[in-house]
């Protein structure tokens, strides 16, 4: 695979740039023109002769309609060079990471080793990855512009985006397909390690969790059946259903939550436990219904997956 596939940026800028020459000259002939011929054709003393005045002119004519259409022939060419550039996936992908949109989050499965994870997408630094979008119920779109171009995650489609990222850190995108009421708080957070700190991140999560031998957390480990949440969350690493609500496996060791709009605190949890629609508004987790006893179980329980 050649490298240039993962300089999208850099096609983007460079396309970018052409159109903006391009634009610029046309603006500035078209500005010049427009001034000059309203002060040529200006009105006049009735005494003073009025310039010539000119009706057709074939020749000038054919030869802007031509320059019009070299340049629109160019850039489709430029445009289409451009496209390819950064769109040169095999034919036969073999995508590393999986990324599914949900109403309102995203869900990140790690082909290597089946690992499930929700809305906190790491990556290993300096590695040419592939990955695969496709959405559960609307059209999304992924767009982290520190690190590539959008791509659409599309109902019953796989898209591809191969991306390279080179430095370590934190890098923040969000949807930009509009995809319903929560649309604009469907932030992503991806988070580049080096490839060693990536293999204990993945290691880490795949670990079995522990059980704490404490009356609370078993008490929220019962509960979490009990009160049906597994019907719409996974809770082992590796489990791709339900994926009605993101994977819990992990939740302990993220950061933020709800598609990365609050930090991931006990109040905030307890917050959402009491009413999710409160803390999102349409989210798709309905209230339930939860006493303040049972709310303190399930935070510690989850808390504590990590
Ligand atoms: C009908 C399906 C459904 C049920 C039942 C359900 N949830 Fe959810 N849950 C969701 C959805 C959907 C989201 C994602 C909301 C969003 O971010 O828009 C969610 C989000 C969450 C989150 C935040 C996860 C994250 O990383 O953002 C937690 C924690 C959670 N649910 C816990 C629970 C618990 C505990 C129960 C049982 C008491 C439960 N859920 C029952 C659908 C459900
Ligand atoms: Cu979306």
């Amino acid at each position: 695979m050649e490298d240039i596939q993962f300089n999208q940026l850099g096609t983007i800028k460079e396309l970018f740039i052409y159109f903006l020459i391009a634009a610029s000259i046309i603006l500035g002939l078209v500005a010049f023109f427009t001034a000059y011929y309203s002060w040529k054709y200006r009105k006049r003393k009735d005494d003073e002769q009025e310039p010539e005045q000119i009706h057709d002119n074939k020749k000038l004519e054919f030869s802007l309609i031509a320059v019009a259409l070299s340049l629109v022939t160019l850039f489709f060419v430029l445009t289409i060079n451009g496209m390819n550039k950064i769109q040169d996936i095999p034919e036969d992908p073999h995508p590393d990471i999986l990324i599914t949109g949900h109403q309102w989050w995203w869900e990140a499965e790690y082909s290597e080793d089946g690992l499930i994870t929700a809305n906190e997408i790491h990556v290993p630094t300096g590695k040419e990855l592939i990955i695969q979008f496709n959405s559960d119920d609307v059209i999304h779109s992924w767009w982290v512009p520190a690190i590539g171009r959008k791509m659409d995650l599309v109902p019953g489609v796989d898209n591809y985006l191969s991306v390279k990222v080179e430095k370590e850190g934190i890098y923040w995108g969000s949807c930009s397909e509009f995809c319903g009421a929560q649309h604009g708080w469907m932030r992503i957070r991806l988070i580049a390690h080096s490839p060693e700190d990536f293999e204990r991140w993945k290691r880490r999560q795949l670990e079995p969790k522990q059980r704490l031998d404490e009356e609370l957390f078993k008490k929220g480990e019962q509960l979490f059946s009990s009160k049906a949440c597994t019907s719409c969350h996974a809770i082992s690493p590796t489990a791709s259903i339900p994926a009605v609500g993101p994977n819990l496996a992990n939740f302990g060791s993220r950061k933020y939550f709800l598609s990365n709009i609050k930090l991931n605190t006990e109040i905030n949890l307890k917050a959402w436990l009491r009413d999710p629609g409160k803390v999102k508004s349409s989210a798709k987790m309905p209230d339930m219904l939860l006493d303040e006893d049972q709310i303190a179980a399930l935070t510690h329980y989850l808390e504590n997956l990590k």
